[in-house]
């Protein structure tokens, strides 16, 4: 297979000034017609060449003559006409096949609807057409369908609708916006809709239209106030309002990821839009917010201002997470949400840029832009921004935004014009700043003090390296903004937050007026995605655990100290004395009047396995998941009666409210559980089954279910089944039910989900049900997925080649749990590497799990 290389890049050599589609849906016959106005931009002998993959071409005019065989050409994956006119309208019918159509890219069937995926190359199995983003046209569509159908939508503002002959109606749409295909949309089917209004800050006003299945739209109401919100939040925090007089969305149930920003027609995966209190977490109430935010939001980072080419996929993605973060942070608190961003972040960013798929942030070559879709385009993209705005601080930021939205609007552009703005807006040369884009890996920063008491003078010295990653043997320092305060040994502030920017592989700053011995606090608020490593001692970390004014670092020294006790653990040199002072230390935290529930929630939560393991050199996920568990049942043990006292406090009783407040309060009860069942002792048993027996809401009953599991025999037989009944008719409970199991830390866990694979709820081919199970096994249960006989990863490997038979874009995101091998001990990778090999070795593989698969291997 041919990479794609940005090198490559040249325009297209035509404009297609307007596209008319027509749609005559059928399940299994689709006809599409389109009607191209196209115009000569480039050379004289440029052919014109479009994109069309699994088409079956009916009939081609130019001008309304149909075309001679000899006259154009047609291969698997594009038309081509050698001899085009300068101006001309080009006619194609095609048909097509939705319900055969399992990859969900395009237009396919869910639930008995029609739908469309076109990001990233999904238009190109509509109709032919230059399926490349810096194409953009206006389009109209008419919809046919049989009244089976009733609502029928597409992009833009509706022109147009009524019945046929045969049972069958139509709708035709118009969009003024010119577009490029990858946002095109269209749904029809049968959809209740929750309908609500939206006034402008120039007052205009804007329908809005939640469409989900029937009977679902009061599980749509937190979504449609959202997006109101988000709509409010954006005129506010970036003067950017919505433009069309209707905006749209509509929930399925079949989605190979989690929403879709089509120009004035978002499609979402309805587990991102449906939510109430008995069948949604907190999480999803969280996520929901964010989503519906993050697609609205594209509408200006995305949409009216697009890429040029899919190399430029940051820029709408990183600055869209930038700005879905910032609307969460003032919903739900600063701190807290920081704390969950770069919880995310490390998690799956700094696993990629650790392994051998990192990649730049804007890569310069790709096999399938689907697998770009990563942690790094979207949440260090987010970061750079991040780190943009801490540079230059938030006026001049304000002004580099508004500039880009003003200049490039209507545009496809790149990621050094959008930085252009940014250095213009604020005078700075930000020549070395784009280096976070185009090199890949995590810098690893060291700060060193030196603290001269006769001066009254501290010296911190800082260094910053990367390690080489594929294609990118060296690197060359960027441009870091560390955040930095100084904390008196009682924990008293000594000097204020303040941005060293840190541009050289080393440099030392000094302060002068510090009168006693301080404590440094470094990168608060994780001011820039780096590893940091200082030379502060425990009882440094004790100080900011306990005092940080900056709450990011206070979580993170509590972080970094149970990190360290499960690493040395795992070691082999378990440091008793410190387990015992980092329980009393968290106990003070846990009792601090001042703090929220949601933050303590975050403290009680122990680092995860997986980010355990990316600290440990060949990491041995038994070895850590028993240190782990030694550490939390110390825990549970140290401070039972304050974690049963906080378990009953933070009961909320009366109506549920899906608010932070409340949210947190769960949060912390469900945190305190989880603690307990640590030391399952009868008290705290009782208390486990009584919560899950008394749970009201999916958060608390999930927060009760899972240590259910964990404790394997009775309790979780029993638990799984009164879940399951009561919830078999529900997709996304059901998903939940599928979830918890894949977590199971019990001995059998791989066996039981070998065996739910033929479950008859396990249905494969929709995304969220395998992710459920599969990759939260994969992922989030590592020591059964790395079981030692590597059943673990013959398991995962099975999976993916099955569904990569009919959706590579999903098989491809399952292949990242093995790209990690090299980091683990070696009777382990060498299994998963065996596994990787099978893959790669397998006969009629994508290209989409090829070019993951053997880049993985390296
Ligand atoms: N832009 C889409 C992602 C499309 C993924 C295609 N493989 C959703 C989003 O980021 O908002
Ligand atoms: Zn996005």
């Amino acid at each position: 297979p041919q990479a794609v290389n940005l090198a490559d890049y040249r325009p297209f050599p035509f404009a297609i000034e307007t596209t008319r589609l027509v749609f005559d849906l059928h399940p299994t016959r689709t006809r599409v017609s389109a009607e191209l106005s196209v115009r000569r931009t480039g050379g004289k002998n440029e052919p014109l060449v479009l994109n069309g993959e699994r088409l079956k071409l009916v009939s081609i005019a130019i001008d309304g003559r149909p075309l001679a065989a000899g006259e154009y050409g047609v291969d698997a994956e594009r038309l081509t006409i050698a001899e085009a006119p300068d101006a001309f309208v080009l006619t194609t019918e095609v048909e097509i096949d939705p319900s055969s159509n399992k990859a969900l890219m395009g237009l396919y069937m869910s639930g008995g609807r029609f739908c469309t995926q076109c990001e990233a190359e999904g238009f190109r199995t509509i109709t032919y057409f230059p399926d490349r983003p810096d194409v953009l046209s206006r389009y109209s569509v008419r919809i046919e369908a049989d009244g089976k159908f009733p609502h029928l939508l597409s992009n833009g503002n509706p022109v147009a609708s009524g019945s046929l002959d045969g049972g069958r109606h139509f709708a035709e749409w118009s969009d003024p916006f010119p577009k490029p295909s990858y946002l095109f949309a269209l749904v029809a089917g049968d959809l209740d809709v929750l309908a609500d209004k939206f006034i402008t800050m120039s007052g205009r006003e804007v329908a809005l239209r939640v469409f989900v299945d029937p009977g679902q739209a009061s599980r749509a109401a937190y979504a449609l106030d959202s997006l109101k919100r988000a709509m409010k939040w954006d005129e506010e925090a970036f003067g950017r309002e919505y433009d069309l007089d209707l905006f749209m969305i509509v929930a399925v149930r079949d989605f190979n990821f989690g929403a879709m920003e089509n120009k004035g027609l978002n499609i979402f995966n309805s587990s991102l839009l449906l939510a109430d209190p008995q069948t949604a977490t907190d999480l999803d109430y969280e996520r929901i917010e964010a989503v519906v935010a993050h697609e609205y939001f594209h509408n200006w980072t995305g949409n009216r201002i697009t890429c040029r080419d899919w190399f430029q996929l940051c820029l709408k993605e990183g600055f869209t997470v930038f700005r879905d973060q910032g609307l969460s942070a003032d919903m739900r608190g600063a701190a807290v949400q920081r704390i969950k961003d770069v919880r995310a972040l490390r998690a799956r960013q700094f696993a990629e840029d650790a392994g051998p798929l990192a990649h730049p942030v804007r890569p310069s070559s790709y096999l399938k832009i689907d697998n770009f879709y990563t942690a790094t385009i979207y949440e260090k993209g987010a970061e750079i921004i991040r780190m943009l705005k801490a540079i230059l601080g938030a006026p001049a930021f304000r002004k580099g935004c508004d500039l880009y939205f003003q200049r490039h609007d209507g545009e496809a552009t790149t990621v050094e014009a959008f930085i252009a703005c940014f250095a213009e807006a604020s005078g700075r040369d930000l020549s070395g700043f784009f280096g976070w884009y185009e090199q890949a890996g995590t810098p690893s920063v060291t700060i060193e003090t030196a603290y001269d008491a006769a001066a009254g003078a501290l010296t911190l010295t800082l260094t910053q390296s990367t390690s080489p990653t594929p294609g990118q043997p060296d690197k060359k320092p960027l441009p870091i903004p560390i955040a930095i305060g100084l904390l008196a040994a009682d924990g008293r502030v000594l000097r204020d937050t303040e941005i060293v920017l840190l541009d050289q592989a080393q440099m030392t700053v000094r302060w002068d007026s510090i009168p006693e011995p301080p404590v440094l606090s470094a990168l608060r608020g994780f001011s820039a995605p780096v590893n940091l490593s200082t030379d502060a001692r425990p009882s440094d970390r004790y100080v900011l655990f306990g005092s940080d004014t900056d709450l990011f670092n206070r979580w993170e020294a509590g972080q970094t100290l149970a990190r360290d006790l499960i690493l040395t653990r795992a070691a082999g040199a378990p440091d008793e004395v410190g387990e015992e002072r980092y329980a009393d230390a968290l106990g003070r935290a846990l009792v601090d009047d001042a703090a929220e529930p949601a933050f303590k929630a975050l403290l009680l939560a122990l680092p995860s396995e997986p980010d355990l393991a990316l600290m440990f050199e060949a990491a041995d996920p038994a070895a850590l998941h028993a240190a782990r568990d030694h550490l939390r049942t110390r825990i549970a043990v140290h401070l039972g009666d304050l974690l049963r006292r906080l378990h009953g406090e933070m009961q909320i009783n009366g109506e549920f409210s899906s608010d932070a407040a409340a949210a947190g309060r769960r949060a912390l009860r469900n945190a305190c559980a989880e603690a307990l069942s640590a030391d399952p002792h009868a008290e705290n048993l009782a208390r486990l089954l009584g919560h899950f027996g008394a749970a009201r809401n999916m958060t608390d009953m999930i927060g009760g279910l899972y240590p259910m599991v964990a404790m394997g025999g009775v309790p979780r037989e029993k638990a799984l089944e009164s879940f399951h009944h009561a919830w078999r008719t529900e997709p996304l409970v059901l998903d939940k039910w599928f979830a918890v199991q894949g977590r199971d830390p019990n001995p059998d866990a791989l066996e039981r989900v070998i065996a739910l694979t033929q479950h008859p709820d396990f249905e494969p081919t929709n995304p969220n049900r395998l992710r459920a199970l599969v990759s939260t096994f994969a992922n989030f249960n590592p020591a059964r997925f790395h079981d030692p006989s590597g059943a673990g990863y013959a398991f995962l490997a099975d999976e993916i080649l099955k569904v990569d038979a009919f959706n590579p874009m999903t098989a491809a995101r399952l292949v990242e749990p093995l790209g990690g091998w090299r980091r683990y001990k070696p009777e382990l990778g060498d299994l998963m590497r065996a596994q990787l090999e099978r893959i790669v070795a397998h006969p009629n593989l994508s290209k989409n799990v090829l070019e993951l698969a053997s880049k993985a291997l390296g």
